[in-house]
């Protein structure tokens, strides 16, 4: 009932739907195109230069008053932080303010990152697939979120430990999708199980079936995008 697509060439991971540098492969010798990762880099180059440049500024005003946390807020929410985080970090910021006279940048800026540091240690726990064969990890969230991205990453990660992986195109909503997940598997000589239509759960299913006849240590599945908060998709 499945397809499955084997991998025809090992490669570096990539992102699948970087643009495809036709002139390059026809034109004389140019300068060599960026690599995966020096675009990858750039990229977040110009998220980090953005988003640092507002926090410098916040951070300039120096003490920790109404107007810098408001600033803060507003920067922490829009860059999806969410609003839960978003007040533990200003009221982390604010009590350590009232402590300790937070008045220079610097020191604002190294309340905050400890702040930050304080909510998010808890979650770093090592990814431990060990226990069970295959360990299946079904990959969810919104649309755009990277979901697809993380799963080549993921299957990299877990190949450079020695580990066995399959990949689940469960993604049956949009056929580029698919393609998106056989491009990821290709790079990182990764099998793929794919269907030409239909069901999500059927995909998974078959894919788990065919880890457990090939000795497969993790099956990744992709899903649709779709939010948290829709219960019955979620479902
Ligand atoms: N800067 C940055 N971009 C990323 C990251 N992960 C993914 N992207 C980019 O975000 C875009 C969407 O990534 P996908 O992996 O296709 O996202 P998805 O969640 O699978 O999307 P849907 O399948 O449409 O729901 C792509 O252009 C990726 O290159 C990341 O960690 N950092
Ligand atoms: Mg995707």
């Amino acid at each position: 009932m499945f397809r499955l697509l084997k991998p025809k060439s090992p490669a570096v991971p990539a992102s699948p739907d970087a643009p495809v540098d036709v002139e390059s492969s026809v034109a004389a010798p140019a300068a060599p195109a960026p690599s995966w990762r020096e675009r990858l880099f750039g990229g977040l180059a110009r998220t980090r230069a953005q988003l640092g440049g507002k926090l410098k500024s916040i951070f300039a005003r120096g003490k920790v008053d109404d107007a810098l946390l408001e600033e803060l807020e507003t920067l922490l929410i829009t860059s999806d932080v969410g609003i839960e985080a978003t007040q533990f970090l200003l009221d982390a910021l604010k009590a350590r303010a009232k402590k300790e006279k937070l008045e220079t940048p610097e020191a604002i800026q190294s309340a905050l990152k400890e702040a930050f540091v304080t909510l998010l240690s808890p979650l770093e726990t090592p990814l431990a697939v060990a226990g069970h064969k295959p360990f299946v990890i079904m990959i969810a969230g919104v649309n755009g979120a990277g979901k697809t991205t993380s799963i080549g990453k993921l299957a990299h990660h877990f190949q450079a430990g020695g580990k066995r992986v399959l990949l689940a195109a469960g993604d049956t909503f949009r056929a580029a999708a698919r393609e998106q997940l056989v491009t990821w598997g290709e790079r990182n000589s990764v099998d793929v199980i794919t269907q030409e239509s239909g069901d999500p759960a059927a995909v998974v299913f078959d894919a788990i079936n065919a880890a457990r006849a090939r000795n497969i240590d993790v099956v990744l599945a992709d899903t649709a995008g779709r939010l948290p908060t829709q219960v019955h998709l979620m479902e």
